[in-house]
């Protein structure tokens, strides 16, 4: 279903009803795009992207970076949010003012007011790399939203139930795309399927996700 509820967006921004609480913002962050990329390169500068391992020993295949109070990261430890990068034990960078605008504009058109991420996780996606189905449930206050930013080569991104065998929905996902989901949705099991090869005129031959989150 496609929506246009708030009549203040561009023509060209539509709004699709996934479920209950979630909508896809197609083309919300189209205009901010490059600016985007350049502030992931900043990041990742200082917080190169790498391939962290599940507590379980297994390499993911999307590289990660994060910025903000908090990053979300994995190992043999576990799952969990921290305030230093482990590679070199500084704070991670600070979140670009860009980001946390686009984040709580995002946020508000779905209906969520007031959100303030504290940790952007940035997932990049080269050719191969898929991210399978789980919960975000390693935030405290699982009544803030998440907001997910889609740049670069398309994907297929899986949007499932609140247990794991529920068969997902396939929602196919372009450069400036935004993904919103909270409420009843928020602990909906999500994921992406891999990447196909391509080249883009913004990011080159990879996908970034930016996923924002009130982790604390
Ligand atoms: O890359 C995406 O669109 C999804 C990322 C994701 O599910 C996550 O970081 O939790």
């Amino acid at each position: 279903m496609t929506l246009d509820l708030f009549g203040e967006l561009p023509p060209q921004m539509t709004i699709e009803h996934l479920m209950d609480g979630a909508l896809v913002l197609r083309q919300f962050a189209l205009a901010d795009s490059e600016a985007l990329v350049a502030e992931i390169d900043q990041v990742a500068a200082v917080s190169p992207f790498r391939n962290m391992t599940t507590p379980g020993g297994h390499a993911m295949s999307a590289a990660m970076s994060c910025c903000g109070n908090l990053g979300w990261v994995t190992d043999a430890s576990g799952y969990r949010y921290q305030s230093e990068d482990p590679e070199s034990g500084r704070p991670w960078p600070a979140m670009p003012s860009i980001f946390q605008k686009l984040a709580c504009r995002a946020a508000q058109t779905a209906g969520y007011q007031g959100f303030e991420p504290d940790a952007c996780l940035i997932n990049r996606y080269q050719p191969g790399a898929r991210m399978g189905l789980h919960q975000d449930k390693n935030e405290q206050d699982v009544t803030q939203p998440i907001v997910s930013v889609s740049l670069g080569l398309p994907i297929v991104f899986q949007f499932g139930g609140l247990v794991r065998n529920e068969r997902p929905m396939r929602v196919p996902l372009a450069h400036g795309d935004v993904v919103v989901w909270g409420g009843a949705s928020r602990l909906r099991y999500h994921g992406v399927l891999t990447l196909k090869a391509g080249d883009h005129p913004v990011t080159g031959a990879c996908r970034y996700n930016l996923t924002f989150r009130r982790a604390r």
